[in-house]
């Protein structure tokens, strides 16, 4: 089993700003709050597409980022929510959470969608925050920033192609030039000792997944040479490639190896005997192939099995006849129903599986600091993000307040906070004042 993996950046969309604003009415001079709320931001969400063999993709585009949602608009309005962003991916694909190593989702059914970032809410506008104590209040809320982390996906890929053919045919040779795998070359026989697997992309847009097997010898299905333990991965195969020395190299007749290949394949199981196949004629370059693939298209006809496959000639070496082959495999692919089990992950339950927060946490620590004191919190922080208190006395007043709800001023006076002493609250100070409100200052 094969494992293709990339690690990717996810964020979803920020929310869309509340924004101040107020009625203007004829002769009203100062009408009523109407700011209206940001829309929310957009979401990142993982679907699975069976029409996806592979990560490929990932590659390429490593950052996903939600939309932002819209400003909010004059007359109490909403501005608009953002679109959801949703990306493919593989039935098969594991999503793991970077930080915490956990499994966020197993993604196994087509069609099935996880959100992996969600988008900021949106800012609340001015006309949300009044009261009757305060009926035109000057300020709103910042939209909430999206979820943002950094995900690993898994996907345990079985191999869509199989190489198969004699030892030196050519096999690695192939995989090394049409994907990024780097097998062991060699003019020597099994030089591959157990199965390499490599993402091919075709360049169209899609992909599969090949594997370069140890070469076959008369005789491997009753265990000769090193091909019988890996005929099985053979079997798992959607589709052969039978690749074939048309050089004639080592005294060979191509149609010769063809044919016994085929017998072998055929003993070791019969299912095999009915695999798609396309027929290989590899080494094209070397000065008798012409010769000897005309021979083996008559041998060919002559059988009666002309038919039944397709035949590419190509060479790895000068890569011509290389891009054809691989748009017959996936066409050939696509014919193929796809009957392998996705198998599940089966250590899920020693690996943790994440679990969204499910409350926010409202905790705080304060303690003494130089001259003053200071208050710690990421409730508070997220808070403060939230609520410009630059340019507004009103957001002041309710930042205050929250603080007294949460019992902040109560426990900077257990630690002895005074009258005029300094708080410091992430790179903000304030002022403390005994029983009353914080005030402001930079
Ligand atoms: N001229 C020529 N030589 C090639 C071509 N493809 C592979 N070869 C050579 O053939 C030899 C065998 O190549 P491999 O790719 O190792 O063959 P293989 O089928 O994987 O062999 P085993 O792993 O032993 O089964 C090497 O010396 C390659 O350089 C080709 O298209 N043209
Ligand atoms: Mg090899």
């Amino acid at each position: 089993m094969f494992v293709d993996k990339a690690k990717i950046f996810v964020k979803g969309g920020d929310g869309g700003n509340g924004i101040v604003s107020y009625r203007r009415e004829k002769y009203v001079p100062n009408g009523g709050p109407a700011g209206g709320d940001g829309g929310r931001g957009g979401d990142v969400i993982f679907r699975v597409d069976e029409g996806l063999r592979t990560l490929m993709d990932f590659r390429y585009q490593r950052h996903f980022k939600g939309e932002k949602g819209e400003r909010g608009k004059v007359k109490s309005m909403h501005g608009a929510n953002a679109e959801h962003m949703v990306v493919r991916i593989p039935p098969g694909t594991v999503i793991i959470d970077d930080e915490s190593e956990a499994i966020i989702a197993d993604m196994t059914q087509h069609g099935s969608e996880i959100i992996v970032a969600k988008g900021g809410r949106g800012g609340r506008g001015n006309c949300r925050f009044a009261t009757a104590a305060n009926p035109a209040p000057d300020f709103c809320e910042n939209g909430e920033e999206g979820q943002e982390r950094t995900i690993t996906l898994e996907l345990k890929v079985m191999a869509d192609i199989g190489l198969v053919g004699f030892p030196s045919v050519g096999k690695s040779t192939l995989l090394s030039v049409v994907s990024a795998a780097t097998p062991k070359i060699g003019a020597y026989h099994f030089t591959t000792l157990s199965p390499n697997l490599g993402v091919v992309d075709v360049g169209d847009g899609r992909s599969f997944v090949m594997a370069d097997l140890p070469g076959l010898i008369e005789g491997a299905s009753e265990g000769v040479g090193l091909g019988h333990d890996f005929l099985r991965h053979v079997e798992r195969t959607r589709i052969i490639l039978h690749i074939l020395d048309m050089s004639g190299s080592e005294g060979r007749d191509p149609f010769d190896d063809w044919v016994k290949i085929n017998q072998e394949l055929e003993m070791y199981n019969p299912i095999l005997a009915e695999r798609p196949q396309i027929i290989v004629a590899n080494k094209m370059d070397m000065p008798d192939a012409e010769e000897q693939l005309a021979l083996f298209r008559e041998q060919l006809e002559a059988s009666g099995d002309a038919e039944k496959h397709q035949l590419v000639a190509m060479s790895s070496l000068t890569k011509q006849g290389v891009q054809e082959l691989l748009y017959k495999a996936a066409d050939l692919l696509a014919t193929v129903p796809d009957t392998r089990l996705i198998e599940e992950v089966k250590d899920v339950a020693e690996r943790k599986v994440y679990t969204l927060p499910q409350e926010e946490d409202r905790s705080f620590k304060v303690g003494k600091e130089n001259e003053g004191f200071f208050v710690e919190s990421a409730a508070i922080e997220k808070f403060m993000k939230r609520v410009n208190l630059n340019n507004s006395y009103d957001a002041i007043m309710r930042f205050a307040r929250t603080m007294r709800k949460m019992g902040v001023d109560a426990e900077l006076r257990k630690i002895g906070a005074k009258d005029g002493d300094i708080v410091r609250i992430g790179d903000y100070s304030f002022e403390f004042f005994e029983g009353s409100d914080f005030s402001y200052h930079e």
